[in-house]
């Protein structure tokens, strides 16, 4: 890369799109949104994104938020607060507070955007980037930003290949030899194949750059559209496809990975089962998505800890992790843990074993609980004796248990068990 082509990341922002709920996560989006749920061990869904940005090179970020955004803001004015305003640098978190029209939240992606227009000025910057707050990857978005200006398109949307029969959650589109998009249709219920490929779609990563003074025109002039819902993945784009000026960036071009034969990792972990396998994976030997690599580290909030600790219990049980992944501040005395992801803070006592469970923040599990495969909330008190994982038709009488097995605990769950 030429290093004067660095020079895009600085005269661009990324804008944040976080006030989506994500429901398909069930309990775990009752309080926060998708964008604040923990991921990894130690960070939260968004902080990818985020990271991904600064990692290229950005230094003007706003977030947009709208459903349960407490925890979200919170975390994102702990950890992100480190720009500065005298180096021109910004971070704006911009919760939808009916700006524009006294009865109108944010309606859609778009509108998210309308919204804000005169922050967005603000900024003084040329090239616009919309990402979502919600996936799981690491991804240079400068090699994006290079395509959208050489390509001289209107819009430039990140796609990736994906299983035909998963299409129908994404916009599909068709590229010609050029990576120009010819057709792109949101959701569609029988996603169009890749052309010679009937098993896979390619399917929009709802990310997007824009020249920001073109897409600054087009929100004014979608905003009085009646029949617009005011969506990027259902208006903007589709609309700019239509005039041939739309083009497509392939995620294999740009993704960041430990090793040239990794396969490029993207993950929207918006099902219990998808959020569970992805921070399981985490425990492999060599997982594939690697938070190990010093040249793009996920940056977060972290609260200051001091490191886990391994303890005999007093009957010479040896608390132990195995292929597990431990935060900071977790005590771990006498018990056995397996293939598991523990946030900071967790404590575990005697008899208690854990398999294959992630555990959030503050988790305590008392003596001779048993967890395989559980998504255990933040701050829940496991109780005495609890086993989850066994028996399914008694997880079902009192948690949350997925298509896939997986069981997810939250604290009003544990308190209709301790009632019953
Ligand atoms: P979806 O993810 O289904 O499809 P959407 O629900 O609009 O689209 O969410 C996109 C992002 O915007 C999420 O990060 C969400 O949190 C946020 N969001 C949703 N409504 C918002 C609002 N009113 N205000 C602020 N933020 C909001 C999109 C595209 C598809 C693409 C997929 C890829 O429309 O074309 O394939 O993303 O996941
Ligand atoms: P985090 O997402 O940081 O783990 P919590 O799990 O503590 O945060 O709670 C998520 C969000 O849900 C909080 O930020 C708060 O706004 C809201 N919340 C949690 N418990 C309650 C409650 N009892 N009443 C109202 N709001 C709550």
């Amino acid at each position: 890369m030429q290093p004067n082509n660095r020079r895009l990341s600085s005269r661009t922002m990324a804008f944040v799109l976080a006030g989506g709920r994500g429901s398909r996560l069930k309990q775990l989006t009752d309080n926060r949104a998708k964008p604040a749920v923990y991921f990894g061990g130690k960070t939260r869904i968004i902080d990818f994104a985020l990271s991904n940005a600064l990692n290229s090179g950005i230094r003007k970020m706003a977030i947009a938020t709208q459903y349960k955004a407490h925890s979200l803001i919170r975390h994102c004015q702990r950890g992100w607060s480190f720009f500065r305003a005298e180096r021109n640098e910004y971070l704006d978190i911009l919760p939808a507070s009916q700006r524009v029209a006294e009865d109108k939240w944010y309606v859609g992606t778009a509108d998210a955007v309308t919204q804000n227009i005169d922050i967005i000025d603000s900024y003084g910057i040329e090239y616009i980037l919309i990402l979502a707050g919600d996936h799981i990857y690491k991804m240079d978005y400068e090699l994006m930003l290079q395509e959208h200006v050489e390509t001289n398109a209107d819009v430039t949307v990140g796609c990736l290949t994906v299983p035909r029969d998963e299409a129908k959650a994404f916009g599909v589109m068709h590229v010609n030899e050029t990576g120009r998009i010819t057709s792109f249709l949101e959701k569609p219920a029988d996603p169009p194949s890749i052309p010679g490929d009937p098993e896979h779609s390619l399917a929009s990563m709802g990310i997007y750059v824009f020249k920001w003074s073109y897409l600054r025109d087009l929100l004014l002039s979608d905003q009085d559209r009646e029949s617009s819902s005011h969506d990027f993945g259902g208006d903007i784009v589709p609309r700019i496809v239509e005039t041939g000026h739309a083009q497509s960036h392939r995620f294999t071009e740009s993704c960041v990975r430990h090793s040239a034969d990794a396969p490029a990792y993207w993950k929207d972990v918006g099902t219990l089962d998808a959020y569970w396998q992805a921070n399981i994976d985490l425990t492999d030997f060599e997982p594939e998505l690697d938070l190990w690599d010093e040249n793009w580290p996920i940056w977060t909030y972290s609260e200051s800890t001091p490191p886990a600790k391994f303890v005999h219990d007093e009957g010479n049980r040896r608390g132990h992790a195995i292929s597990s992944m431990v935060a900071g501040g977790c005590i771990i005395s006498g018990t056995e843990i397996r293939n598991s992801l523990l946030f900071s803070q967790v404590h575990t006592n005697s008899y208690a074993s854990l398999d294959q469970s992630v555990l959030m923040p503050r988790v305590n599990v008392a003596r001779h609980a048993k967890l395989n495969r559980c998504v255990v909330d933040r701050g829940v008190q496991i109780p005495e004796g609890l086993v989850v994982g066994e028996d399914r038709a008694t997880d079902e009488q009192f948690f949350e248990v997925s298509p896939g097995g997986v069981t997810l605990i939250t604290k009003p769950m544990v308190d209709a068990w301790l009632k019953a």
